[in-house]
């Protein structure tokens, strides 16, 4: 793993904690007495109701990251994975939708954005304004330097043309606007400086997206296709103002998205827990509540166990973060670990569920299904491995090559 190197000009005191506390505390309430009541109307309807939209909107959800010289709320890493922490034990929608906000967007435009991006775009992804994040496309996921979205000088002016697709895209068919990766060099170069990164509002002309895509779990939170056919963005939305950035500031971004993923997961398995242990007091066989049974009790304390250890890697790797450490690797194994501890969690309360378990009436089998993609989005769990084996290795090498 990496040595942790203190940065204190990056260091991040973040909101005053009496107040944060306060904002958490109010954010649990929400979550258990209006967001978990609504989930149901959010799988019905596949859609998160526009009322709870617009109340998340006025709690300052959507620009909860921004830093407060540009108005708003300025949460340090800490504080904003326990946001997100807080949300997640609802349905994934609720997360999905502000999720690329105050996570990988916000986050381009901190470590790469210029003054005049960040003084455009943070007041709109504090109004709500929806963000997307367009790195992967149908030809390339894990190889994501890869990519054959392209953008070249446009001959008419300082600005660039955009041509291509991008795949997965969560949050697509909603977003007011998306960062995109394209090429700005048709030959790959080393550290993958053939990619630059675009600020791209999704009205513009030649943007157009497919239908959301159907999928295993998740409902309410929507991905689909983006196609790029001929954009002309000016030259500002190039961003950071230079070409060659791009890569690495989508690497940033992830490392953030990491977090948040694993920030997610591990309160998801924490109320698939919470649902398992009030399931297994009330249902009884052999003439008492299976909760007696050992073997079930199990079940129950591996998981408790699995996701105690999870909320202390969230707590470590966001405090590296906010001290200003690279923490690349210690992300990586966050989201690794939350994200492969929550699978195991959700299998285990469908079995302690037993038949229940396996019918749409009760809670696991959504719980289930919702988890996979915690494996998969953000870096799967096999490319993370090859990320925390590469700054390990590097480590070994500078004491001992
Ligand atoms: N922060 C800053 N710079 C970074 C970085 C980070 N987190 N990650 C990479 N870079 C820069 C560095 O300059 C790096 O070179 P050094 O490590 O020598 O300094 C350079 O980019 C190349 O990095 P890396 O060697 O990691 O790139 P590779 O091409 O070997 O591997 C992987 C890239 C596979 C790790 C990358 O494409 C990846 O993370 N893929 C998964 C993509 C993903 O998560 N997709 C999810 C969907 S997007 S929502």
């Amino acid at each position: 793993m990496n040595a942790p190197i203190s940065n204190p000009a990056r260091t991040n005191p973040g909101m005053d904690e009496e107040s944060f506390e306060q904002f958490a505390e109010q954010l649990q309430r929400y979550v258990r007495e209006r967001l978990i009541p609504a989930e149901r109307d959010v799988i019905e309807n596949d859609r998160v109701p526009d009322d709870i939209l617009n109340e998340m909107r006025e709690m300052g959800l959507f620009g909860i990251s921004v830093p407060e010289e540009y108005g708003g709320a300025g949460l340090n890493t800490r504080q904003y994975a326990r946001v997100v922490n807080i949300m997640s034990y609802a349905a994934p929608a609720f997360r999905s939708i502000f999720s690329i906000n105050i996570g990988m967007f916000a986050s381009a435009l901190k470590n790469g954005g210029t003054e005049a991006q960040r003084q455009e775009w943070y007041p709109k992804l504090i109004e709500g304004k929806i963000a997307c994040f367009g790195l992967t496309e149908p030809g390339s996921g894990s190889d994501s330097a890869a990519m054959q979205t392209t953008a070249v000088p446009d001959p008419d002016g300082n600005g660039w043309i955009l041509n291509g697709s991008k795949r997965y895209i969560t949050n697509a068919p909603h977003a007011d606007v998306a960062l995109i990766m394209a090429r700005t060099e048709k030959e790959a170069l080393p550290k993958n400086a053939h990619v630059s990164a675009f600020i791209v509002p999704m009205d513009t002309r030649g943007i157009s997206t497919g239908s959301p895509d159907r999928k295993m779990g998740q409902a309410g939170s929507h991905i689909s296709d983006i196609m790029l056919d001929d954009v002309k963005v000016p030259g500002d939305a190039l961003l950071g103002g230079e070409t060659g950035q791009g890569f690495r500031f989508a690497m940033q971004s992830l490392d953030n998205g990491r977090i948040s993923v694993g920030a997610a997961a591990t309160a998801y398995a924490r109320r698939a827990l919470d649902s398992a242990l009030r399931y297994a007091n009330e249902r009884k066989a052999f003439g008492e509540p299976i909760a007696r049974f050992q073997l079930i009790q199990a079940m129950l304390a591996d998981s408790e166990t699995e996701i105690y250890a999870a909320e202390c890697m969230m707590k470590d790797v966001t405090e590296r973060v906010d001290r200003g450490e690279n923490t690349i690797a210690k992300a990586a194994a966050f989201k690794v670990f939350a994200s492969e501890m929550c699978g195991r969690v959700v299998d285990r309360v469908v079995q302690i569920y037993g038949g229940a378990g396996y019918l749409a009436e009760y809670d696991a089998e959504r719980f289930y299904r919702d988890a996979r993609i915690y494996r998969i989005y953000e870096g799967t769990t096999q490319i993370l491995q090859l990320q925390i084996a590469k700054h390990m290795l590097r480590e070994w090498e500078k004491v001992h090559g």
